[in-house]
């Protein structure tokens, strides 16, 4: 008959199913420990999810909304430890061993029942998206998920990506499938790089300038943005505080924290656009690096009559805040103050790379601080900006973290480093007993290049895969001790040459996938020649989940 027909290709399609399960224990980031068994547990509507735990509801309906996604079924949750009879899938949080490291779980499938143990809710969710992991790349009704056994925990606390939205901005939609991609990799900091010279991209209420003004660019300047998706026409955009609210709440829900960056007291071009007045000279043309199109920048702006301007080529400019004048901490101060009700995280990046000082020279208000200040040179005035800008914010309960520039001239005294140009900023400043971030542009650095031959254009340096995985973020010259202050490391994309979602995926993957082994995985336990092979059938993955990458670096390492 028909239906037995039906029912005989199910089986035979089930089987290949199961086949191809043989080979599925795969994990990115590669676990601390992972057993597999025979055989498979068939998840399909007949499993019940429990939640023994109420600290793991949230994340039960995160597995349910991807099983719904992904294959069209929901499973009915219930809390409980589960029952004798029946499939069961049970979230539980329990202590994991003596280390209780945060973050760590336990993944028990069996024939009947899959056990997810947290050592707390986040290492519950992160047990959820190793589940994830095991389930087929196909919409079926019914999923084998191959018995396995795995124990697992993170080697950082702080496992970071960041997202320049200045030089192109993505909208709120698109960052909630960032942070998706992200909990996938087991990352848990967003570094929302929200200010630079080509666009403030947060509303200020007190300031409506800095959004009106300053989070648009005319767009004027002929094919100075090739291959990037924006030549010649006007670009804006900006993220309301409701929208703001909106990511890091979507964020704490996959125990992720968001950390917002404004920059000072450089790239502030845009700022400045808003509020000249911020500026030591707001007189004058904004100096931009002479180039030609530089050049037609400036007689673009004289021509308009405009002095200030949101820059429309990258680079780094002169034209930053004065920190001669109290208004500028005023306003920052200001700004601050509506920055912190958004964002609940410990730390605020306050930027403070790549300041020129030239204007600081010229400027009677900064010499005059100097002065009053005894501060020996421009390098100790930026410092002073800095520890004026950590005191405030130390006031209200939070901290800074500063790009490694903040060395120079002396750290201020609570600051986290976050070391970009090489690690030397970020050794130093552990021996110094600071806080420390690790992103090494030359390990770190997604926006560069990763083949030698790129089809798109792209930062011109290279990046390939294996450095990108054999990077350790603890450099060997530190000693045990100092080595306790390196929290974490990032991934850090940047946005000059990547106009939209599609090239910024193709920029991250496969490379974010070894650098999310970077942040998680015991040295130990980490591989080039078996991440090699594992990373060929993430391939398959990012199909499935509908990920831009770049198939030629996948290529390379057949
Ligand atoms: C340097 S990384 C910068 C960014 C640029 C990046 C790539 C850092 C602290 N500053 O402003 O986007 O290089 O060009």
């Amino acid at each position: 008959s028909g239906s037995s027909q039906r029912n005989a290709l199910a089986l035979v399609m089930l089987f290949f199913v199961v086949n191809a399960v043989a080979q599925q224990v795969n994990m990115i980031p590669r676990p601390a420990g992972i057993t597999q068994g025979e055989g498979y547990f068939l998840l399909d509507p007949s499993a019940k999810i429990y939640i023994a735990d109420a600290a793991a509801k949230k994340t039960g309906a995160l597995l349910n909304d991807y099983i719904k996604a992904r294959y069209g079924f929901t499973l009915p949750v219930q809390r409980g430890r589960g029952s004798a009879s029946g499939k069961a899938i049970i979230f539980r949080i329990a202590r994991l061993g003596p280390a209780q490291i945060p973050g760590a779980y336990q993944l028990q499938v069996t024939g009947k029942a899959i056990r997810i143990t947290g050592n707390d809710a986040e290492g519950a969710f992160y047990g959820m998206q190793s589940l994830i992991r095991l389930l087929p790349f196909e919409k079926v009704s019914r999923l084998p998920v191959p018995v396995v056994q795995i124990t697992d925990h993170p080697r950082f606390a702080y496992r970071g990506l960041n997202l320049d939205v200045s030089r192109h901005f993505f909208p709120v939609s698109y960052l909630k499938r960032y942070l998706d991609i992200m909990a996938a990799y087991k990352m848990n900091v967003f570094h929302w790089h929200l200010t630079d010279d080509q666009g403030w991209r947060i509303e200020i209420k007190k300031y409506p300038l800095l959004t009106q003004t300053g989070a648009g660019r005319n767009g004027t300047i002929r094919g100075y943005y090739p291959g990037t998706g924006s030549d010649n026409s006007p670009y804006r955009g900006y993220y309301t505080q409701e929208e703001i609210k909106e990511v890091v709440a979507y964020a704490a829900e996959r125990y992720i924290t968001v950390i917002p960056e404004i920059e000072m007291p450089g790239h502030s071009s845009a700022a400045i656009a808003a509020y000249p007045s911020l500026s030591c000279f707001p007189g004058r043309t904004t100096m931009i690096p002479l180039n030609m199109v530089a050049l037609k920048t400036v007689q673009q702006a004289q021509e308009t009559g405009r002095k200030k301007f949101v820059q429309e080529t990258w680079g780094v400019f002169d034209d930053v805040y004065c920190a001669g004048k109290d208004a500028t901490f005023a306003f920052l101060q200001d700004v601050l103050d509506e920055v912190l009700p958004l964002f609940p995280s410990k730390y605020i990046h306050i930027g403070g790379d790549e300041c020129p000082k030239t204007n600081w020279k010229q400027c009677p208000q900064c010499q005059k601080r100097m002065k009053e200040e005894q501060l020996k040179d421009e390098h100790a005035l930026q410092s002073y900006f800095i520890r004026r800008i950590e005191k405030y914010l130390n006031s209200k309960g939070r901290q800074i973290i500063g790009w490694d520039e903040i060395l120079e001239g002396g750290l201020a005294p609570n600051a986290a480093v976050m070391s970009w140009r090489g690690e030397q900023g970020g050794i130093e400043a552990a021996r110094q007993k600071h806080t420390v971030i690790m992103t090494p542009a030359n390990f770190c650095y997604l926006n560069r290049k990763g083949l030698e031959k790129e089809d798109s254009l792209t930062a011109p340096a290279l990046l390939p895969i294996e450095r990108v995985y054999q990077y350790n973020p603890v450099p060997s010259s530190l000693t045990p001790e100092e080595a306790t202050y390196i929290i974490g490391a990032q991934a850090s994309v940047w946005t000059e040459y990547i106009a939209n979602a599609a090239k910024l995926e193709y920029m991250l993957f496969p490379r974010l996938s070894a650098m999310s082994e970077v942040l998680w995985t015991d040295v130990e336990n980490k591989s080039w020649p078996d991440f090699q092979k594992r990373v060929q059938y993430e391939q398959k993955r990012y199909q499935w989940l509908g990920l831009h990458y770049n198939q030629k670096i996948l290529s390379g390492l057949l």
